[in-house]
């Protein structure tokens, strides 16, 4: 049995830029994630399901337990001392750590404290997704270099599943592995191993209600999806649970596609870049899938807004390029700079 620190601290040795406040930091994500675990689990019995009764930056109703989540992160964060900002999609602006310990801190942390949240009521998985950069600056109040930073500059991108079970799944470049908590020890304990997806899975998650506002080139695909070719595994299975934790975590064990593309309503979809597309394209990557928004790596786009969205076309690679190879064939006025 390998603990998350155990592991954590075993990897740092091959992170040039971990000198055990990274592993530190990590942990601190570990510690929050336990506690958020706990009220998910309970919630229904502690009063804190429905709504807040206030309104986020997306302009979504915030659950109760959005809020809980998002301020227990920020608690960790600012208690680890390893983190100068946050990130968060429940925070308008950048949460800033300005005191006189964490002003040298040299990470920040991008955070969906809780995605799919509309899911907490009727027990279906949801989860925490997260992004580790370094801070470009040193000594100074935060910088916009330090917060706009592209996908390919993270440290580490990861998740945490609130379902039958809590998983933390994450990756620092070396590969993805994922720990179970195990409640009676209140431990994280290394249960999945080097996780790889598979290059051609047989499941496609898409919210089909969408589909007479969807690009030409992602109808062909689903149209694609549904065609009776035995070789290739087709027709596919579709799956759509409207947690993207919990239907990335699914293809990523076992291979397949989730696609939630930009429409003729919202054409830079729903999704946020910072910190939902880019942690688990990371993930995908490492994992020897794929991650665009239909036409570019989701790693390569550069933020200019911390919530600003992108397309997601992410998993099992061959799944990935086919859906692009449709995109360029009937979408190509879809690009977006
Ligand atoms: P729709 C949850 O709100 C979320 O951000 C993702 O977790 C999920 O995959 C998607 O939105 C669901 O959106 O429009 O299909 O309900």
């Amino acid at each position: 049995m390998k603990t998350l620190v155990e592991f954590i601290y075993d990897q740092q040795e091959n992170l040039n830029y971990a000198t055990g406040e990274f592993s530190r930091l990590l942990n601190d994500i570990g510690i929050a994630a336990k506690i958020v675990n706990r009220d998910v689990n309970r919630a229904g019995l502690a009063g804190i399901l429905g709504f807040e009764g206030s309104v986020n930056v997306q302009g979504e109703n915030q659950k109760k337990l959005d809020v809980l989540a998002n301020n227990e992160f920020i608690k960790a964060l600012r208690n680890g001392k390893q983190c100068a900002a946050i990130i968060s999609e429940e925070n308008e602006d950048v949460v800033v750590f300005d005191d006189e310990t964490t002003r040298n801190a040299k990470y920040i942390v991008a955070l969906d404290p809780l995605d799919g949240s509309s899911n907490i009521e009727v027990n279906v998985p949801i989860g925490t997704i997260f992004a580790i950069y370094k801070r470009k600056s040193i000594g100074t109040t935060i910088t916009k270099e330090d917060i706009l930073q592209v996908g390919t500059e993270l440290v580490c991108g990861g998740y945490v599943i609130y379902g039958s079970s809590t998983m933390l799944v994450y990756t620092t470049g070396q590969g993805v592995n994922g720990f179970t908590y195990d409640p009676t020890c209140g431990l994280f304990v290394l249960s999945h191993e080097n996780i790889k997806i598979g290059e051609l899975g047989g499941i496609y998650s898409i919210n089909e209600a969408n589909y007479i506002y969807f690009p030409e080139g992602v109808k062909k695909y689903i149209k694609y999806c549904q065609e009776d070719d035995p070789e290739s595994r087709r027709p596919y299975t579709t799956r759509y649970i409207g947690s993207l934790v919990s239907d990335f975590h699914r293809n990523l064990l076992r291979g397949g596609i989730y696609i939630y593309p930009g429409t003729l309503k919202n054409p830079y979809g729903k999704l946020r870049l910072m910190y939902e597309c880019v942690p688990v394209a990371f993930l995908a990557e490492q994992a020897g899938g794929k991650a665009s928004d239909g036409f570019r790596r989701i790693l390569d786009i550069h933020p200019d807004d911390i919530h600003q969205r992108s397309p997601l076309f992410i998993g099992s690679k061959a799944m990935v390029e086919k859906a692009e190879e449709l995109m360029a064939a009937f979408s190509s006025d879809f690009v977006k700079e």
